[in-house]
């Protein structure tokens, strides 16, 4: 059975979704990010970060990999097989993990240091509304990031959504997190870690 190092809401709730999508039981093992990383668990990600993915005697870390292992594996529709949909799902799934998450980090690291407003803290709301504002619209004319089928860039989206940072998400948007956030796949990882869904009110 996989084994999930995660922390509630953050970046590993994808994985704990996409497991859930692919009907996989997981055993969860919650890591506190505010405290030093327990030796056990920089023995399987020496940069004491989430999501860790233990399954078998295979440790995967980095989200992305971690995503692709999981689905490839077990063929689910949220990272098509092959073509020129899949390079769009990779592609999705790479701009929410490789910008948008990078994006919001610079926010957390900026609130952490003290700084909550200002030309700084400005510049870096503007990097993550550049890229809802482009999600917002690719969903003027299609149901999901991808088309009209949700694939893994969705999941990711709805859940950086949440993260508690004052994004301009347009009725588009909100549309789609809702309809993702109200999977059974997604409303199960939410009452596993004990989440509430706040972005697409
Ligand atoms: N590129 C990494 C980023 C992972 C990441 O930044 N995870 C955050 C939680 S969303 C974390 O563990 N932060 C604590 C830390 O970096 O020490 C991935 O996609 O796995």
């Amino acid at each position: 059975m996989y084994k999930l190092y995660y922390s509630p809401g953050a970046c590993s709730m994808s994985i704990h979704v996409a497991l859930n999508e692919c009907g996989q039981p997981v055993v969860l093992e919650k890591v506190d990010l505010s405290a030093p990383r327990p030796a056990e668990f920089l023995k399987h990600n020496p940069r004491g970060q989430v999501p860790t993915l233990i399954d078998g005697d295979q440790t995967l870390r980095e989200g992305a990999a971690i995503l692709l292992h999981i689905l490839d594996k077990h063929k689910s529709p949220l990272l098509p097989q092959s073509g020129a949909a899949r390079d769009s799902a990779i592609e999705w799934m790479m701009v929410a993990n490789a910008s948008l998450h990078p994006a919001y980090a610079r926010v957390f690291f900026l609130k952490k240091n003290g700084v909550t407003e200002g030309p700084l803290m400005n510049a870096a709301l503007e990097g993550i509304n550049k890229i809802w504002s482009e999600v917002e619209q690719r969903l003027s004319s299609q149901s999901f990031v991808c088309g009209d089928q949700p694939t893994i860039g969705d999941i990711l989206l709805t859940v950086m959504a949440n993260w508690s940072v004052p994004a301009s998400l347009g009725p588009n948007t909100k549309r789609m997190l809702k309809a993702i956030s109200s999977r059974p796949s997604y409303q199960k990882a939410m009452q596993a870690e004990q989440v509430e869904y706040k972005a697409a009110a």
